[in-house]
């Protein structure tokens, strides 16, 4: 049997912008507006409107949720659904009821609620009037965001999360173009950067100097780490694979828990003229300002080669002009996603943080495996009989565990995700829940996966 520590936390994320629907919110973010403008953007053309209808059916879900043996739940409060003016902060008043009820009915369900802050949502009038996170102006609005959270929901939240991987926010916005508004630009990208970062810095010193660590409240973020493994033994992929790890990881990780930016990726930056601007004041407030846990998002690993890019100018500037992807022969693939299956690197994260970032207490945020057309896996009874899921899932646990063995301080496994949701461009293309969702009727199953994730829950632990 492979037990976990006491209190480890079995448990799923989800998101406000995947989970809700668009029902009574005052205002567009990103992904709402770029659905209007271009539907054809999202597979099947489906977009977050109805989502999967959490706003109307939060207590059925959550006793689903229940059903399921989660203990703990992600959840994420929409800047769009909580706040009226994004200048003064005034709050909406259907969504401030909407978010004490879900706490609530999570906690009468026994149900810790992890709560997020930003999940991708940047109020799109924001983008357009300030530039969004380019912009120092937008980190301070949504501090004052962050602290009507606080006000409303301190007293009965215990762990809160200021960012939900903000390097899918770089990526996708200013480099590789799959979040509007889709920009290609690298100097810009390494500002955003670091204006996350200062904006998460901001928000912690905004909940410890308003007192919201009063009674052992924590503060974290969630990242998503993708551990670098070189192609090859050779001084050219090594180098890949290091300024690869720098970019993808030590980015926000190191200032995350240890206050500062890893020295040679700001040389390299400083170098090629693309750092971002920045205050002594700032510097500071970074260093001071650290998590108190964190989130590991963890989905597939990264392998890096020597680059064939190069690039002729600063304003071209790219991080992957240092590092190109390698599809290592015969490695194993979700098919679906088009991501690499690696579970040992779910040790090599544990041994990570144990070694370089003081041991500080984490939880894997979210891992889980999302799969197309799962109704052809339906078995008589009108089940889901994913018994991919199951294993996936089992893999990475005894990955998990050994890391944890080896003295890795995890508190707990959150799987994206319970219910399956709405999933950005992909829509409902591939599924991740614990429980299926049918698009068109909202009827919502529990799938294989459910029964034997709250065995695990139960047990705290499977055996082998
Ligand atoms: C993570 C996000 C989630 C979720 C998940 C699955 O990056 O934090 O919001 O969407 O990935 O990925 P996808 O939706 O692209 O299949």
């Amino acid at each position: 049997m492979k037990k976990f520590p006491e209190q480890f936390w079995w448990g799923s994320a989800t998101s406000g912008p995947q989970a809700e629907g668009r029902f009574n919110k005052p205002h567009a973010n990103v992904f709402d507006h770029w659905y209007d403008i271009e539907p054809e953007k999202f597979y099947n053309q489906v977009g977050p409107n109805t989502a999967s209808n959490f706003y109307n059916s939060y207590k059925e879900d959550i006793q689903l949720m229940k059903e399921a043996g989660l203990n703990s739940l992600r959840i994420s409060i929409q800047w769009t659904r909580l706040i009226d003016d994004f200048e003064t902060a005034s709050l909406n008043e259907d969504g401030v009821q909407f978010y004490h009820n879900v706490i609530d009915t999570l906690l009468e369900a026994g149900i810790e609620p992890f709560v997020g802050l930003h999940h991708f949502d940047l109020p799109v009038e924001l983008y357009h009037q300030y530039g969004g996170w380019e912009s120092k102006k937008v980190v301070d609005l949504f501090v004052k965001f962050t602290q009507q959270c606080f006000a409303l929901y301190g007293d009965k939240v215990r762990y809160w999360f200021v960012f939900n991987e903000p390097m899918v926010v770089v990526d996708g916005q200013y480099l590789y173009q799959f979040h509007y508004p889709n920009i290609r630009n690298g100097k810009k990208a390494v500002q955003v950067a670091y204006n996350i970062v200062l904006a998460t810095a901001k928000t912690i010193e905004a909940f410890r100097s308003g007192g919201w660590d009063r009674d052992g409240q924590q503060i974290g973020t969630i990242l998503n780490l993708t551990p670098s493994y070189p192609a090859s033994d050779r001084a050219e992929d090594l180098k890949a694979s290091r300024i690869a790890d720098l970019w993808k990881n030590q980015l926000f990780l190191d200032p995350a828990v240890l206050g500062e930016f890893p020295s040679e990726l700001v040389e390299l930056l400083t170098a090629d003229g693309v750092l971002w601007e920045s205050t002594e004041e700032e510097k500071i407030l970074i260093k001071q300002n650290t998590i108190d846990l964190l989130g590991v998002n963890f989905y597939h690993p990264s392998r890096a080669k020597e680059p064939s890019i190069i690039p002729s100018s600063a304003s071209d500037w790219m991080p992957n002009q240092y590092f190109d992807d390698y599809e290592m022969p015969r490695r194993r693939m979700n098919v679906d996603k088009g991501w690499e299956i690696y579970p040992q690197a779910l040790y090599d994260i544990s041994l990570n943080i144990r070694d370089n970032y003081g041991n500080i207490p984490w939880f894997v945020s979210e891992n889980g495996m999302g799969v197309s057309q799962e109704e052809r896996f339906m078995n008589a009874e009108g089940q889901i009989d994913d018994f991919y899921r199951i294993d996936f899932i089992k893999e990475h646990l005894e990955w998990l565990h050994k890391g944890i063995e080896a003295g890795s301080d995890c508190r707990g496994y959150h799987l994206w995700t319970a219910i399956d949701n709405w999933s950005w461009t992909n829509a409902y293309r591939n599924r991740y829940g614990l429980v299926s969702n049918d698009i068109r009727t909202q009827v919502k199953t529990l799938k294989k996966s459910g029964y034997w994730f709250k065995q695990v829950s139960e047990n705290n632990g499977f055996s082998d």
